[in-house]
């Protein structure tokens, strides 16, 4: 057997966002209905993967066919029961629900929205499939307005499939055993190059939205210049549907108090905004993630009727970068913040807005300005916490690891990227891109490899410095030379070294200065740390104690001090914010423990240290 069984039946889409895929919002032209809740839901057998579409799981109650349980949606499948087969699962997962439609929406088109479904997705409507998606942690959108019906129950079903290959994002691999003295014949494993745990299933929000037929499917925003008098923007606005013609377009600015301050026609243009509020990241300024909203109306002129309505929140501010620094209107910014993981106790990573909200808390309350979404693109609604409350954002793909480097896998990367910032391209909190996590980029073909995505991401936006994370010797990396940041990950003291924590200041300033003197480009420490255990404790401190954690953070900060100085580094970013679920392994106990705080989100002592330098570093 072969691991491609596992996805045989999928016929992976490329391109399918080419159009827009705005969050749903309400508006007077808009509804929304989610389809979160409890859905039925089954996991193949081991042995029989490729059951459910033969004996054509969509097109009946699920029930019918396979023994279902309920599995709440948003949410990972694997840590809600009690069955390590459901939590080890690797194949296809199987998801069903009903749902009625209100009759107005007869006149409009629907269309079914995911917030991300990992790793592919097949959907059906009625027994017919309507779209498939591969990519573990971006929307994807289909319109359905053909399938469904009204006055009557309708049906959807989704298959999810987590298998991993070398040519996803990320890639893995699945392992056959073959040595009969230890394993059963047609033994497998998923095996991957990274440790957070490969959480699974309908992970964020589902929702149908009804618009009318001709409609706003993406629209761009963009600061082109800014002073303390003027802030200019540019905007422009995709249409969808057969009448765009009879449709003018007007946009609309409002700001915060909900006044009107500008306005302007067309299918783009340039908008200027007197004496503007700059969209500022906390701690730079007093006013802190001030947000606009754009509102795009369409306007029948025939008809003297109003059209579709969609309203974007934005920011005014300007992004600049050189050799030395990463300036947000005008001002140099100092990155002080987290790798982090979207992570919580029984939802895995299903989004979950308790532990989304107390990790900003968390957050503002150590005097943190940013994170990078390692290493993965977190949700939308999480997003929106961090342009609102001014916190700065390295955007990351899931290209975590890569270390094979051919066309196909370059493929789904660029897709990726192409979704990540069709999907965030206009957020003030995201001011960076990062193209992945420690490939290994000493090998030589990857130089074509990332020279052709960093190319591909600044034609995407040319608004936004691009980064990639790095973690081989600056002698052997053959990546850095096309990044306009660089950004390295770095455990002395831990993996090399371990425990000799009077080495940790001489090697961080040896290695970040022999990036910068290789490179002149500014470099962010995007990983550095310890594991802890909360409330293990010794002194003379030795790994795993809280005490050593905090020792590995007090040398790792005289080195930072030392190179600010230097002028070249702009940012520190302990890892990690919390304690998070790994897969078994026998040097993780039932994680990874270098959280400065619990996957409970309690405080470490490390915490409190991180705390007190955060609020004194501006
Ligand atoms: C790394 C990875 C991160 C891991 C971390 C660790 O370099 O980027 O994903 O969790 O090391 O703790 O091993």
């Amino acid at each position: 057997m072969h691991w491609r069984i596992f996805f045989a039946t999928v016929i992976c889409v490329n391109g399918i966002h080419a159009s827009g895929i705005l969050y749903p919002r309400p508006s007077e032209s808009r509804e929304t209905l989610t389809l979160d809740g409890i859905w039925k839901f089954a996991i193949a057998n081991r042995t029989e993967q490729n059951k459910g579409f033969k004996d054509k799981w969509y097109a009946a109650p699920l029930h019918h066919n396979v023994e279902v349980i309920d599995m709440p949606v948003p949410s990972s499948y694997n840590d809600i029961t009690q069955d390590a087969n459901i939590r080890d699962h690797i194949g296809w997962a199987w998801y069903q629900r009903d749902f009625f439609l209100p009759k107005s929406w007869k006149s409009q088109q629907v269309s079914i929205r995911f917030g991300s479904v990992n790793y592919y997705a097949v959907v059906w409507i009625n027994g017919v499939e309507v779209t498939n998606h591969s990519g573990g942690y971006l929307p994807f959108e289909v319109k359905i307005t053909e399938h469904l019906k009204f006055g009557h129950l309708n049906w959807i079903t989704v298959a999810v499939n987590n298998t991993l290959t070398p040519w996803t994002i990320p890639q893995g691999k699945i392992v056959y055993h073959n040595d009969s003295q230890r394993y059963p014949a047609g033994y497998y494993e998923q095996q991957y190059n990274f440790d957070f745990f490969n959480f699974a299933g309908i992970h964020r929000p589902v929702i149908l939205s009804a618009t009318p037929k001709t409609y706003i499917d993406d629209i761009t925003i963009n600061t082109t210049s800014v002073t303390d008098s003027l802030g200019v923007i540019f905007y422009s606005v995709e249409l969808g549907g057969s009448k765009i013609a009879a449709y003018s377009v007007i946009a609309e600015i409002y700001d915060a108090q909900h006044r009107l301050v500008a306005q302007a026609k067309g299918l783009k243009g340039e908008i200027s905004i007197n004496n503007p509020n700059l969209w500022w990241p906390r701690g730079m300024n007093e006013s802190v993630g001030y947000l606009y909203t754009l509102k795009i109306q369409l306007w029948n002129d025939a008809k003297n009727v109003e059209g579709d309505i969609y309203r974007l929140p934005f920011g005014v501010r300007f992004i600049e970068w050189n050799s030395t620094g990463v300036y947000i209107n005008g001002k140099s910014v100092y990155f002080k913040g987290f790798g982090r993981h979207e992570d919580a106790i029984l939802r895995g990573r299903g989004l979950d807005l308790v532990t989304l909200t107390k990790d900003y808390n968390l957050m503002r309350w150590i005097e943190a300005n940013s994170f990078r979404t390692s290493h993965y693109p977190y949700s939308e609604e999480l997003m929106d916490l961090a342009d609102q409350q001014g916190f700065l954002v390295i955007d990351e793909v899931p290209a975590v690891g890569l270390d094979n480097f051919d066309d196909e896998l370059l493929e789904a990367h660029m897709q990726t990227l192409k979704e990540l910032v069709q999907r965030d391209k206009n957020r003030p909190a995201v001011v960076m891109w990062s193209i992945g996590n420690e490939p290994q980029s000493q090998k030589q073909v990857s130089a074509h490899y990332f020279d052709t995505i960093v190319k591909l991401v600044h034609r995407l936006d040319s608004s936004r410095p691009v980064t990639l994370v790095l973690n081989k010797p600056s002698s052997q990396d053959v990546a850095a030379q096309f990044l306009d940041v660089i950004c390295i990950n770095r455990y002395f003291g831990w993996y090399s070294d371990t425990g000799h924590s009077e080495l940790i200041t001489y090697q961080m300033i040896k290695e970040v200065t022999a990036w910068h003197e290789k490179h002149l480009k500014p470099v962010v420490v995007t990983e550095y740390g310890a594991g802890a255990l909360a409330g293990l404790h010794t002194d003379p401190p030795v790994v795993w104690t809280e005490d050593y954690q905090v020792v590995l953070m007090e040398q790792n900060f005289k080195a930072f001090d030392q190179l600010r100085e230097m002028g070249y580094l702009i940012g520190e970013m302990i890892w990690n914010f919390a304690d998070f679920a790994t897969p078994q392994e026998y040097f993780r106990p039932t994680g990874c423990m270098k959280g400065v705080f619990t996957r409970e989100r309690q405080p470490k002592f490390a915490a409190h240290f991180l705390r007190r330098r955060y609020a004194q570093l501006t």
